[in-house]
């Protein structure tokens, strides 16, 4: 069969066969022990990829089992911090080396754009790997000088069995981003992707397998939220539970945690970020930026408005297999429901469709991008996370004003300024609340930077070397010095 995609005339790209569809357990794939599997589903066409296994409590339990052994007993969290970099380091390679199919799984599975995908998602999750394996052999505590009578230092220590769960909107991203220091930290865990993509992520533990991370350090346990993840959330012999997703489902998580064995929690949740655009900014640069909420000054506002128009109007949607596409489809129905009743709410509201709000095309989850104007602070489009090309523009005049309105959401993930002024920039930098702010650029990651929310979008940091603390904890040694003179 012609498995190409009709791509061929500018690149070839071989849709990849699904080689993993079984749950990874203690280094080996296999079934649900219910037997169970769910599909996972093409967003492009609404088709079935596979029929993945549909891990449940029993198999979380043997999952952890399999960490809780590779902890106690097995070598990881023992060996020198170099060694388990150097396996790191080799896993890195393999999975840049893979970069082609592993995008495809993301493409297939997510809908995300391939060429993004092969260019910086896989090499980006392959440099997280890098980062945090070079961390691995400086781990280290501090003496203490305590009284003259005593001797103390620290020793800082992997937390143990760690679980993941993570969303669908950065599969392999967030795989690494979560992944990768707890793996230099020294713990060992169960990863449990969104029911949505669970593709890449058996593929990732194929590869660290073959890079020789050792059997039960990495475990993937596929299946949905409120059966596998919730059995992660409140299982009593897991230490740490790292959590992706939406606000409400974070609550419940950190609810379970508090009544099982008050495991350690780090929650990155929704967010509903702020873009603020001043009178000075170069409306033909930096304005394109995406944003769910866009303050745009008063002077520029008209100007704003066109070009925004003009850019949708040119803006490609499209199956994301293609490289001259700019947005893929939604990851899934439900999503595609939700965006498009979201656009239905911000029309009753009364805020005026300027562009988009529809179906693209008839086929697939693909949204129209979509702009509203006149849209005020309380409305439902201006407040709730929407997760789709929806951007709301609002109009204001004075900074403090900016700053006040960009701080009215319940959220503090992420914000953006685009500004020449640099006391603008710098004032307003300080006074948003929220983990990250762009300066006249937005959406830039970096391994070193660390990434996470104030106020209900969660605590806790991915990436930096923030990240990798969370996965440590702190023992402090102390003895006695008898005669001495100092
Ligand atoms: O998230 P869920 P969904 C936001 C965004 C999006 C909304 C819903 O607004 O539209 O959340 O997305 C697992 N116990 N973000 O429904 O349900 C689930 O299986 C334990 C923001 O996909 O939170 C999946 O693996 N786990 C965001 C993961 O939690 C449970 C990224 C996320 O799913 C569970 C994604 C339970 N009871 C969505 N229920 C961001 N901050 O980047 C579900 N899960």
């Amino acid at each position: 069969a012609d498995k190409s995609n009709g791509y061929l005339a500018d690149s070839f790209i071989n849709i990849p066969e699904i080689k993993f569809t079984k749950l990874f357990i203690n280094g080996e794939f296999v079934d649900a022990i219910s037997g169970k599997r769910f599909e996972t589903i093409d967003p492009r066409n609404g088709e079935v990829i596979a029929r993945v296994a549909e891990g449940d409590t029993e198999d979380v339990d043997l999952a952890v089992k399999a960490a809780r052994q590779a902890f106690d007993h097995g070598p990881w969290p023992r060996m020198p911090g170099h060694a388990r970099g150097r396996l790191m380091m080799k896993f890195a390679d393999l999975v840049e080396q893979h970069a082609e199919e592993a995008a495809a799984l993301d493409t297939m599975d997510a809908g995300k754009l391939y060429s993004i995908g092969k260019l910086l998602d896989i090499p980006v999750g392959a440099a997280s790997l890098r980062y945090y394996a070079g961390a691995a052999d400086k781990i280290h505590g501090e003496t203490l000088k305590m009284s003259r009578e005593l001797h103390g230092y620290t020793l800082v220590e992997p937390v143990g069995v760690v679980g993941h769960i993570i969303p669908w909107n950065f599969p392999t991203n967030m795989f690494f981003m979560k992944t990768a220091p707890a793996l230099a930290a020294g713990c060992t865990m169960v990863v449990k992707p969104a029911e949505q993509t669970p593709l890449s992520a058996l593929f990732y533990a194929y590869l660290s397998k073959l890079a020789g991370i050792p059997d039960g350090v990495l475990n993937v346990v596929t299946g949905f939220g409120a059966t596998a993840g919730a059995a992660i959330a409140s299982h009593m012999d897991i230490d740490k539970v790292s959590f992706t997703g939406s606000t409400e489902v974070g609550r419940l998580v950190m609810q379970a945690a508090a009544t099982s064995n008050l495991k350690h929690v780090s929650l990155e949740l929704g967010g509903k970020s702020p873009v603020i655009v001043f009178d000075d900014a170069d409306p033909d640069g930096e304005v394109c930026v995406a944003g769910s909420r866009v303050f745009v000054q008063e002077g520029i506002y008209d100007e704003v408005v066109n070009k925004l128009v003009e850019k949708a109007k040119n803006w490609t949607v499209g199956d994301p297999f293609d490289p001259n596409v700019k947005q893929g489809p939604q990851v899934d129905k439900k999503q595609f429901e939700r965006v498009l009743s979201y656009i239905e709410q911000g029309k009753r509201d009364g805020a005026s469709l300027l562009f988009g709000g529809k179906q693209h095309g008839k086929n697939g989850y693909y949204i129209q991008p979509t702009i509203f104007i006149d849209v005020e602070d309380h409305m439902v489009v201006a407040q709730e996370e929407i997760f789709g090309p929806v951007m709301s523009l609002m109009k204001f005049k004075t900074i403090e004003e900016a700053i006040e309105r960009a701080n009215s959401t319940k959220y503090g993930l992420a914000a953006g300024i685009v500004t020449k002024n640099i006391d603008t920039a710098n004032t307003v930098s300080r006074s948003i609340r929220a983990g990250v702010v762009w300066i006249n650029c937005y959406f830039a990651f970096d391994n070193d930077c660390p990434y996470g929310g104030y106020k209900l979008s969660g605590f806790g940091r991915d990436l930096g070397m923030e990240a990798l603390y969370k996965y440590t904890q702190t023992k402090s040694v102390v003895t006695p010095i008898y005669n001495s003179p100092w």
